[in-house]
């Protein structure tokens, strides 16, 4: 089957669907300019100027001994303030709008489904534009944390950190039972842009029951024989087409 004939099937998959759950990565991005991890183009190929890797940098550990350098990393690195939504958000907040998309799980921080009109968005790994004072649990923008530089400090003196799960960190229970809640009960799972080899976020797959397992992403993955249909294309292109469709 050529990629066309894949774009063409998801299509008539997602007119006969009812309950549509979309599960994405840091690949759904990319085509905004944000660079996920794991691509040849990646952080995780292109940034290693400081000899540790950023998943040693992006972990709790990191953050409480060396919180200054880890802050340098996150603002170079995982900040994208002025990044628009493409195609893949944009085709989403259509199907949300049309009924069909019951909710977006995400693993991204950047808050584009949001930037595009998404309602029902659960951020498994938080974002960027929520930050807290670990001292007095004051809420800070992120203006607070690109306007200074340096170690971003609460008025009561606190360090102020992102609401971002890093590595080392549980993911909040709430959002993961809703996420569980939501794939256990669509017909069909469009998983995109990720690599999934980030747990517990990809053990969500296990619990999907419905009719149509689709994987969007431009590399394989380890579940791909479990997909009914895998598409190996840049996910807003398949959904510029789907739309077009
Ligand atoms: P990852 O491990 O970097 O994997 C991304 C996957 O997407 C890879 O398999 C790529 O082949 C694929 N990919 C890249 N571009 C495209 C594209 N245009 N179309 C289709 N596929 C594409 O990222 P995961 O999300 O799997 O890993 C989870 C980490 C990455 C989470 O903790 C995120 O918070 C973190 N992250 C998020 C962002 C963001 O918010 N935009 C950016 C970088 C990293």
């Amino acid at each position: 089957m050529d990629s066309n004939e894949r774009i063409n099937n998801l299509a008539k998959i997602i007119e006969n669907s009812k309950k549509i759950v979309f599960f994405g990565g840091a690949g759904v991005s990319t085509e905004s300019g944000i660079p996920d991890f794991r691509s040849a183009n990646g952080i995780y190929n292109q940034k290693t100027k400081n000899l540790l890797s950023p998943e040693e940098i992006v972990s709790h550990t990191y953050f409480i001994n060396h919180t200054e350098e880890f802050y340098n990393f996150y603002r170079e690195n995982l900040i994208f303030k002025d990044a628009k939504p493409n195609n893949c958000h944009i085709g989403l907040k259509k199907l949300e709008d049309m009924g069909k998309l019951k909710a977006i799980i995400t693993q991204n921080i950047d808050g584009l489904h949001q930037k595009a009109g998404s309602e029902n968005v659960f951020e498994l790994h938080g974002s960027v534009y929520r930050n807290f004072c670990t001292g007095c649990n004051k809420s800070y923008g992120i203006e607070t944390i690109i306007e200074n530089e340096g170690i971003p400090r609460c008025e009561c003196g606190g360090i102020i950190k992102p609401d971002v799960v890093l590595y080392e960190e549980p993911l909040n229970r709430t959002i993961m039972n809703i996420s569980i809640d939501h794939i256990s009960h669509c017909d069909t799972l469009i998983i995109g842009g990720t690599s999934l080899v980030v747990n517990p976020a990809s053990s969500l797959i296990q619990y999907f029951n419905g009719k149509n397992l689709i994987l969007i992403n431009k590399s394989e993955t380890p579940y791909d024989y479990m997909a009914n249909l895998v598409i190996n294309q840049p996910i807003g292109e398949v959904f510029s087409q789907i739309l077009d469709l």
